[in-house]
């Protein structure tokens, strides 16, 4: 038996993927055409082989990660998927500002241009303790820090959801809206940081935060913003939508962690979307070789709510 060293999102497709969805995602992949194939999917499956960060979990059915959501802009249901259809995906654009060489408005289509899209499996841990493992198509946030050009002195990224007419939730007056949120710019720059435009070789349903959404594998996913309109850098930490909400409950850092757990629940499991199977939660959701590095000089702080 030999060991494939592989990065934690690049996993064999084999260890996560019932056969039938292969080969459904085959033929939609094959229909998208210009989508970028994930390179596990055109790989010879190898029995034999152990990606060292395989998730040991089944990708989630689509019909549940894109019919059980959190979207908070839409009401506090995971019933939401029928009315964020109404949120227009074009034509969108997001401003870039604060502290960076030259502030301005892009066009999504504009910024994918100058991107390059790949496809990535990662687990998608709720601090509500359910969980669910999906293939999102994107690019790194690194690239789009490089677009951007954040000045040296930019400490945080931070980022805002839409805030449009079709999101009845908006009305609710207890919440501070828009929905903010922010990570530093090292975490920006981790390469598992990624923005997604795409789920199961689709375009980023709206539900899902289409067409722009943050994607932060290893942090609780409430630190995943949808539907991005903005994104500033600064040198301050912002106050993010749900720390103003609940500070003891929902922190800045948000890193997923079973042995901390939230104040009215325990994290050190999860149910798995589409099923009643619970399994153990991982540190940083299984990612800690890849972003464990980063909290290196920040132990006195609270990393994990
Ligand atoms: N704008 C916005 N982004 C959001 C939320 C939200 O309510 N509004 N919910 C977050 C939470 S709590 C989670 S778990 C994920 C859910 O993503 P999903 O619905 O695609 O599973 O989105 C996150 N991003
Ligand atoms: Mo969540």
């Amino acid at each position: 038996m030999h060991i494939i060293h592989r990065r934690g999102w690049e996993v064999s497709e084999r260890q996560v993927t019932p056969e039938h969805v292969v080969l459904k995602r085959r033929s939609l992949l094959a229909a998208a055409g210009a989508m970028t194939i994930l390179p596990a999917l055109t790989a010879k499956a190898d029995a034999n082989s152990v990606p060292a960060f395989a998730p040991g979990r089944a990708l989630t059915e689509e019909k549940y990660a894109t019919t059980y959501n959190n979207y908070y802009e839409f009401g506090e249901s995971k019933n939401i998927w029928r009315d964020a259809q109404a949120l227009k995906q074009r034509p969108w654009t997001i401003k870039l500002d604060g502290m960076m060489a030259k502030p301005r408005t892009i066009d999504i289509d504009d910024l994918l241009k100058q991107v390059s899209t790949e496809e990535r499996i990662y687990r998608h841990r709720c601090v509500e303790a359910w969980a669910m493992t999906v293939p999102w198509t994107g690019f790194p946030l690194s690239q789009l820090l490089k677009i951007a050009e954040p000045l040296s002195s930019a400490k945080y990224v931070v980022f805002e959801t839409a805030q449009d007419k079709t999101m009845s939730g908006l009305n609710a007056p207890f919440y501070p809206w828009p929905y903010v949120e922010g990570v530093t710019i090292d975490e920006a720059a981790n390469d598992l940081a990624f923005i997604s435009t795409g789920l199961y070789g689709k375009p980023l349903p709206p539900q899902s935060g289409g067409p722009i959404r943050l994607t932060l594998p290893w942090k609780y996913g409430f630190k995943s913003a949808k539907a991005i309109v903005k994104i500033t850098f600064t040198d301050k930490r912002p106050k993010t939508f749900w720390e103003e909400i609940g500070p003891s409950e929902y922190g800045f850092w948000a890193n997923v962690n079973p042995a901390v757990a939230h104040p009215r629940w325990s994290q050190a499991s999860e149910r798995l979307l589409g099923s009643d199977e619970r399994v153990p939660t991982q540190i940083f959701n299984g990612y800690a070789e890849q972003v464990a590095a980063l909290y290196s000089d920040r132990k006195s702080e609270k990393l994990f709510m």
